[in-house]
């Protein structure tokens, strides 16, 4: 049973989308638009302005023209209209989860849990951040008869290029330190998923961000995103998505000796040990892998097992597994919506296809067609899966699946199931089970990745510094840390004598 929708966001949605530059919306030169799905029927939805490099040239100006302002307003100030902007996305929480569940599939459950709560710390965290940038006075190494002192100054305009799996959340995490710091914005939200990002515009400048200081960009990678990144009057970029996608990124912007921060999602580990408590983690294990529909960059989708508990665990996931029931993101019942679109689906039950062929059993799914679910056919669902038996070199075990697919494979001892949890070229994140914590410790330091999670999974707070290691990126989001992507320091020199 679907959950009516919210009037506001049935009017929202009717809208012709327009993109949202130097505070008013207006129409892509030439006027191109693309449609905009519900990931559980496929239907068209809306449509959306398609932005192309003439768009990215006037948005890039009218950061440009903000920047003054914006950094030379009081720090308070800014600090004030990010609380605000936190504050009015709780208080329409109600339609920011029907947005979501519309857009991207996701349940209502889910985003009243994480994506939306997320988002309004996060534009309040950094909001109280704002007043706190400062610099230093360093006494000179020679005794010189000078004062030094540091600024901290924003990096300038920024490109925050953002995926589809948490549309929201994700504007959040780019547009709060970098507009706390000063800076002005060019968001390009995914095509996949543009509404929350237009909405989130709408209520900046209702709230009183000054024209020009976010600026958002509805469109796809290759005719939006590229020219960002190679723009010469672009700063920064902060990207997240898929790996290739950001090599091509970095790649396009090397020429303009822009800043880049990228966060390219994992393969992240989960490793459970014989003293675990096994309740916990399996609930824990199933969330690592299922949550989201295991569109999550940090899945912990390769679980690892020691031999003594290995068949008792399996059991116990399987179970857990066949307890999901896929529905619309507005069924309040739902607790596995589609996946984001048709070719993320296809993509997903491919890898399942693969994973059959090189020889992993699964125990649970294994599907390799569309799910049909009632009441919404057309969707692009996928059943989960959990496989068995995948071989270590499988492209499931090594590829980013994103999708709701786990692998289950045993261990026998600590120094093994650390090899295998690093047996990766990804480093994003980890999870450890274990009753014991000398091997907590010792495990969690072994780990080449940004994150670990022990005895618990998948666990965010705006205030952790979160980003991988190795080929899951660099920079951090979240956190103080933060702040130093979107900031740059100046030495002032002064003489005393
Ligand atoms: O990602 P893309 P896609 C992974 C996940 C998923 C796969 C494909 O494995 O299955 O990526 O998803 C913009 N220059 N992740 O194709 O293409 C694009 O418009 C500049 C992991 O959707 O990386 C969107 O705004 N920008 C992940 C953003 O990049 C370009 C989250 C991400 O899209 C561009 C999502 C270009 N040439 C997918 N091409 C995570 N780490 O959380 C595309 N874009």
């Amino acid at each position: 049973m679907k959950a009516d929708l919210l009037a506001s966001v049935r009017t929202f949605v009717a809208t012709e989308h327009q993109l949202f530059v130097d505070g008013e919306p207006r129409p892509a030169h030439g006027g191109a638009r693309f449609d905009v799905q519900d990931p559980a029927s496929g239907a068209v939805l809306t449509t959306a302005a398609r932005a192309g490099a003439a768009d990215v040239d006037d948005a890039v100006a009218a950061a440009r023209a903000a920047l003054p302002g914006w950094r030379r307003l009081p720090a308070g100030e800014r600090g004030r209209l990010l609380w605000e902007l936190g504050n009015r996305i709780e208080a329409l929480a109600a339609e920011f989860l029907q947005l979501e569940a519309l857009d991207n599939g996701k349940p209502t459950g889910e985003a009243a849990a994480v994506d939306v709560p997320l988002t309004a710390n996060g534009f309040r965290y950094f909001g109280g951040l704002a007043t706190k940038i400062e610099g230093a006075t360093i006494p000179t190494y020679g005794g010189l008869p000078v004062h030094v002192s540091t600024r901290r100054e924003p990096v300038g305009v920024v490109a925050a290029i953002i995926p589809w799996n948490f549309p929201l959340l994700n504007c959040a995490y780019k547009l709060a330190p970098a507009l706390a710091a000063g800076n002005t914005v060019v968001l390009k939200p995914a095509e996949q998923t543009p509404l929350s990002a237009l909405r989130l515009a709408q209520l900046a400048a209702e709230v009183g961000f000054p024209p020009g200081v976010l600026n958002v960009l509805t469109g796809f990678g290759p005719e939006a995103g590229a020219p960002l990144a190679a723009h010469p009057d672009v700063d920064k970029i902060t990207f997240t998505g898929e790996n290739a996608t950001g090599r091509s990124v970095l790649a396009a912007s090397g020429g303009t000796m822009k800043r880049v921060s990228l966060e390219l999602g994992g393969k992240s580990p989960s490793l459970v040990f014989a003293d675990a408590d096994l309740d916990a983690a399996v609930e824990g294990t199933f969330g690592a892998v299922y949550f989201n529909q295991g569109q999550c960059c940090v899945a912990g989708a390769r679980i690892f097992v020691q031999r003594p508990v290995y068949d008792a665990f399996v059991e116990a996931l399987a179970t857990r597994v066949h307890q999901v029931r896929l529905g619309s993101g507005l069924d309040p019942a739902t607790t596995m919506g589609p996946l984001v679109s048709a070719s993320q689906r296809d993509r997903v039950l491919g890898l399942v296809r693969s994973g059959l062929a090189a020889g992993a059993k699964p125990v649970v799914g294994g599907a390799t067609d569309p799910a049909e679910v009632d009441g919404c056919p057309g969707g692009y669902f996928v059943e989960p899966t959990l496989f068995v038996d995948a071989p270590p070199d499988s492209d499931i075990m090594r590829r980013e699946i994103f999708g709701p697919v786990g692998m289950v494979t045993p261990f026998d001892t600590e120094q093994e199931a650390v090899a295998l949890a690093n047996d990766t070229e990804f480093g994003l994140a980890a999870g450890v089970w274990t009753r014991d914590v000398g091997r907590a410790h010792r495990v969690s330091d072994e780990i080449r990745a940004g994150v670990v999670w022990v005895n618990i999974y998948g666990w965010f707070d705006v205030a952790v510094p979160f980003g991988g290691f190795r080929a899951s990126g660099y920079g951090k989001e979240h956190g103080i840390e933060a702040l130093d992507a979107y900031l740059q320091t100046k030495a002032v020199w002064m003489g005393l004598s």
